[in-house]
Formats: structure tokens, C-alpha cells, sequence
């Protein structure tokens, strides 16, 4: 239990702590839920220095790491990965921020994966996102 508490106590901190540079707002668009440490469902198999993305929730079905360091607009990617990413693995040197391209609004952030956590997309965000930005 105390464990249980611990993780979420660090979620909510996670949730709670801006990036470096971004505006107080930004809080509007954290929809990654079940953000965490907690790696018990087996999956999330992803290489130590890259942030890792997956097909499906809870770190199932690997799509594909980010070679590195900067802005990754998915859709473009080769093969296209926009509107597939279910949950993200950080395991990377940066924070991975999410955007989603919404039409009259241009690139809007939608959350962010800190270093040494993943999470999942559950609702209108999973399969939605369009670009990550990898901040290191
Ligand atoms: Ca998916």
C-alpha cells in the first residue's frame, strides 16, 4: 500500500511539474493517464538511452524508438506512425512532450513522459498523437 501511494504521490508530482519553458497552461493537455514506474504488466520492452512508443496500451506492440534528440513529426515518419501511439516508455536522457495537430489551433501539447516513466493514452488521445519532441 505504502508503495501504492508512493507511485502516485510521484505521478501527481510528475503531473504537477512543468517542463523547463513552458507556460503555465500547458497543464490543460496532460491526458496521459496511468503515468508511472510501476512495470509489472510485463511489457514495455524498450532499449536503455531511447524513449520508446507502442502500438497498443501499456507498453504493448512496439512501433519504434526515436533515434534521438528533437522534434519528430510522425507523419511523415516512414512508415507513418501518427494516429497509432497508445503508450510511451521514456527510458531516453529527455523529456518526450506529445503534440497533436488540431485544425485552427496549429501543434498543441498534450503532455509530457519525464525521464524513467511511461504511460498510456486511454480516450480520445490514444491513436491521436501526431508528433513527439524529444527535450534533451
Ligand atoms: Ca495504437
Amino acid at each position: 500500500m505504502l508503495a501504492k501511494l508512493a507511485m502516485w504521490a510521484a505521478v501527481a508530482a510528475a503531473l504537477v511539474t512543468a517542463p523547463a519553458g513552458a507556460a503555465a497552461d500547458d497543464h490543460n493537455g496532460v491526458e496521459l493517464e496511468k503515468l508511472g514506474t510501476d512495470l509489472s504488466a510485463a511489457a514495455w520492452e524498450c532499449a536503455a538511452g531511447y524513449s520508446c512508443y507502442y502500438d497498443r496500451t501499456e507498453g504493448r506492440d512496439w512501433l519504434w524508438n526515436a533515434p534521438g534528440c528533437g522534434w519528430y513529426n510522425l507523419e511523415v515518419n516512414v512508415p507513418r506512425l501518427d494516429n497509432r501511439i497508445s503508450s510511451i516508455r521514456n527510458r531516453g536522457s529527455g523529456l518526450v512532450e506529445v503534440w497533436r495537430w488540431e485544425n485552427g489551433r496549429g501543434w498543441v501539447k498534450k503532455g509530457w513522459v519525464p525521464v524513467g516513466y511511461q504511460g498510456s493514452f486511454y480516450g480520445d488521445l490514444e491513436n491521436d498523437i501526431d508528433a513527439v519532441d524529444v527535450r534533451c
